[in-house]
């Protein structure tokens, strides 16, 4: 498995990067490579790292002295709802107006997809994630997040926040694209994971910890095993009639969801953790 990640060091343009298992991030320009997409795109994308990772001399700087960016570039995100039971129960607790959708949902053929961010709004690893100011109910949403090349194939996965204002939504179904798609209402990195499958992805666990001054006010954890559709099914449907030149991010829905009492404020501290990526820390502004 590799980490692919975006990073610089003292400013300038993002250079692509791996995390290896000591903390330190291998510079991959010095293999040649410019991009994240262009690794993405390769015939064999873990191939290819393995091949660029076998030169000892590429230079290698400690996480700690890096800045990194979402490792989103081109790719729009699109978001799928209602994919663990818990998301289903929290939601139609929040509406008796829309409880028989999310419902049905849950149970039918096709899943809920929804457009979630264009690639450039994309927040980064440390910025800034939004709660609405017309808004009253806030939460994030940790979200195993799948990455797809042009040719439809399932590459990778990182960690993605989709935030979301629970009151908007919960008045009025026709208002989700209100609650789901705002500033800074995405973030997704800190690196995307390749080489992994589907059966080991699985297996690894999905947590989160909100913490306001300096206190945890909210943590939870489920397992990615508990999402009740597989990768291909998600991505059978995200890619019908439709297509993505520059490969598409598609967040795979939330199975951890605050109490009803809880809701974000400015300032808090947001850190999603999956067991085999990382962790995405971002704090907490009204947008
Ligand atoms: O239908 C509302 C949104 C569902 C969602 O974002 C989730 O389940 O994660
Ligand atoms: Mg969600």
């Amino acid at each position: 498995m590799h980490k692919l990640c975006r990073f610089n060091r003292g400013g300038g343009r993002p250079l692509v990067g791996v995390i290896n298992e000591l903390g330190a991030v291998l510079d991959l320009s010095y293999a040649g490579f410019s991009t994240v997409t262009e690794i993405l795109e390769a015939k064999d994308p873990v191939a290819k790292l393995d091949e660029a990772l076998g030169d000892d001399n590429l230079p290698s700087y400690p996480l700690a002295d890096v800045t990194l960016f979402s490792p989103i570039e081109g790719q729009e995100v699109w978001a799928a709802g209602v994919t663990y039971l818990r998301s289903k129960s929290a939601r139609m607790e929040e509406s008796d107006f829309s409880a028989t959708a999310y419902d049905r949902v849950y149970d039918a053929e096709r899943p809920e997809l929804f457009f979630k961010s264009m690639p450039g709004k994309v927040v980064d690893p440390g910025g800034e994630v939004g709660i609405r100011a017309d808004a009253q109910w806030n939460v994030p949403e940790p979200e195993l997040t799948l990455v797809f090349n042009s040719k439809k194939e399932l590459v990778g996965c990182s960690i993605g926040n989709d935030m979301s204002s629970r009151d908007i939504e919960g008045e009025n179904l026709l208002y989700l694209p209100q609650a789901k798609v705002y500033d800074k209402s995405c973030a997704v990195g800190p690196c995307i994971v390749l080489g992994a499958s589907e059966s080991e992805v699985r297996d690894w666990t999905i947590g989160v910890t909100i913490s306001r001054g300096g206190e945890t006010v909210f943590e939870g954890e489920t397992s990615i095993g508990q999402i009740k559709r597989s990768f291909d099914e998600l991505g059978e449907f995200l890619w019908r009639s439709q297509t993505f030149p520059d490969g598409v991010a598609l967040m795979t829905g939330t199975g951890v969801v605050p109490g009803e009492d809880f809701t974000l404020a400015a300032d808090d501290v947001v850190r999603i953790h999956i067991s085999g990526i990382g962790e995405l820390e971002n704090t907490v502004a009204v947008v």
